[in-house]
């Protein structure tokens, strides 16, 4: 096989970040720049001789000259092996789920999630492991610490091939398998939820949904599994083909970015159920008629009504969620009996409990939820699954939420982001909470007194290792709490997430106005952090 060794130069900004990394496109358009990365992703992993990827994105604009540089790298560095989706298309939990299904060695995803795509917008990459996640921080570490050594990469002469025809090609010695990006995926998810009982509830004529997909790399998906497996009627998947732009949009499921499904959702025509995915399809966004309902709550459902669902009816081993998700999950696990694990943000630390079974369910506040069925967060799965319960139960979106409430109480709870801000403001502000950290302590401010005030650090139950400097927590007697810290996803300065939860049980409370109720707790967030002083901000960019 026919290849040539290029000498490089490295870059010293290849740090992979919450999820792999995230760039401008045209900073991945530069010289060589996609080659490091992937060469040091090449060289962390050792021997590639003989191994096996799986390589996919959620086919935003460069999606397939990366993936036409990968192969060629993959090839020229001895994989024996590789599984592309058609037209270089996989959503992230496809992803997952195809590397486990093929026992492929790992795979490289193409993605930057969310952010915009297009010529002027966001590109993204990382590597997971065999047991189809993130690769975990050991990894990460040892990828950047060769794209700052890197001198040469490998790449094979040969020319492009054709993506978009199913079937086996071969590349300087190396089988590729051109797969059908969504039968595997959707297979999967016959085998978790009851089917027959959703298509029943789809075909009521008092059942109504709509799911957004953003024009992202959702729409196939929603499409076959939705309306094609289940039923449901046609044009119930809108903004449904993928576009290399997202049609210039921001695919972040979110009540400010998803306008067009907020919009019909919260009308006087809004159909019973509504949701949305992201850009690579591992969000969710989950609303029923003019009602919304957030991460850490939906995390908190689907753990408490697990039982409905086939695959999950013989109880969880444990529920996880990232640390600034709200405490709502942790309620259900103490009824179950069952563990409660709290991990930093990032997918990727998920990955261990899930291995060892100390946990089924998993869930962020970022809008991820997803279970022991692959090692991402899933978007659709989620969809599905509370299809599942609704379908059981013939109950409206917010009269199981509103239960829930008055079961278990109810976690206010609210994320304020600052995008954009210069990094020198964005790490003053982290700086003066980091000083105050000692003496918070035991200080009374508005009625509430601190109970504890650090840098969260994670030990791992299962490999030992430690995460430290996780994320600033302060917390109240009683359970309240406020988190701040840098999102590790941005490209375009940083972004100040300021997490404000408080907990209610006086059941005439429980349908009150978030922020109202975490008026005075935002109030003190940011005057613990002087926010405005530093930064110049008086309203966030963002509130969910
Ligand atoms: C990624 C990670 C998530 C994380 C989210 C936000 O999601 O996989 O675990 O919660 O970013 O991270 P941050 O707060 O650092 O911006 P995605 O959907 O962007 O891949």
């Amino acid at each position: 096989m026919a290849h040539t060794t290029v000498t490089t130069t490295a870059f010293t900004d290849q740090k992979p970040g919450t999820s792999g990394l995230r760039k401008k496109v045209t900073v991945f358009q530069q010289a060589n720049y996609l080659e490091n990365f992937v060469q040091a992703t090449f060289n962390a992993i050792g021997d590639c001789v003989g191994k096996s990827l799986v390589i996919g994105g959620d086919g935003r604009f460069y999606n397939q000259t990366a993936i036409q540089i990968i192969l060629k790298m993959a090839a020229a560095n001895g994989f024996s092996q590789v599984w592309v989706g058609q037209n270089g298309i996989l959503s992230t939990p496809a992803a997952s789920c195809v590397i486990r299904k093929y026992q492929a060695f790992g795979g490289i995803i193409l993605s930057a999630s969310h952010n915009p795509a297009g010529q002027d917008g966001d590109f993204g990459i990382k590597f997971n492991t065999s047991n189809g996640g993130p690769a975990p921080e050991s990894i990460t570490e040892a990828i950047f610490e060769n794209s700052l050594t890197i001198k040469d990469y490998k790449i094979s002469n040969d020319a492009d091939i054709a993506l978009d025809e199913i079937g086996s090609k071969e590349l300087s010695g190396m089988t590729i398998d051109i797969i059908d990006s969504v039968s595997d995926y959707a297979d999967l998810m016959e085998t978790i939820f009851d089917f027959n009982q959703i298509q029943d509830l789809l075909a009521k004529d008092s059942f109504s949904m709509r799911f957004d997909a953003m024009h992202a790399v959702t729409g196939p998906y929603a499409k076959e599994i939705l309306e094609n497996r289940l039923g449901a009627e046609k044009g119930t998947v809108i903004n449904g083909i993928p576009l290399p732009d997202f049609a210039k949009g921001h695919p972040d499921p979110n009540l400010t970015y998803a306008e067009e499904l907020v919009a019909e959702m919260f009308s006087d025509h809004a159909p019973v159920f509504g949701a949305a995915s992201d850009g690579d399809g591992d969000r969710n966004m989950i609303l029923g008629a003019n009602f919304f309902v957030t991460p850490s709550d939906s995390l908190a459902i689907l753990a408490a009504n697990a039982d409905l669902v086939p695959a999950y009816k013989d109880g969880l081993s444990g529920i996880a969620r990232s640390m600034p998700t709200s405490q709502a999950a942790d309620r259900v696990a103490e009824k179950l009996g069952i563990e409660a694990h709290e991990t930093p943000t990032g997918w990727k630390f998920f990955g261990n409990l899930l291995d060892a079974d100390r946990a089924t369910l998993c869930g962020e506040e970022s809008f991820g939820t997803g279970s022991n069925h692959i090692r991402e967060k899933d978007g659709l799965w989620a969809v599905l699954f509370w299809l599942n319960i609704l379908a059981a139960r013939s109950q409206s979106v917010a009269d199981i939420v509103s239960q829930h409430w008055q079961t278990f109480g109810r976690n206010f709870y609210t994320r304020h982001d600052y995008e954009a801000i210069p990094n020198a403001e964005a790490e003053q502000v982290m700086q003066h909470l980091e000083d105050q950290l000692p003496t918070l302590t035991g200080k009374t401010f508005n009625g509430r007194t601190v109970s504890y005030a650090d840098n969260f650090s994670y030990h791992d139950p299962i490999d030992n290792s430690v995460s430290s400097q996780q994320g600033i927590r302060i917390g109240f007697d009683g359970g309240d709490r406020i988190v701040y810290r840098l999102s590790g996803t941005g490209t375009e300065g940083a972004t100040l997430r300021v997490y404000i939860e408080s907990y209610e049980d006086d059941k005439a409370k429980l349908l009150d106005d978030t922020q109202q109720t975490l008026a005075d707790l935002i109030e003190l967030a940011d005057s613990l952090a002087k926010i405005v002083d530093f930064t110049g901000r008086t309203t966030p960019t963002v509130i969910t």
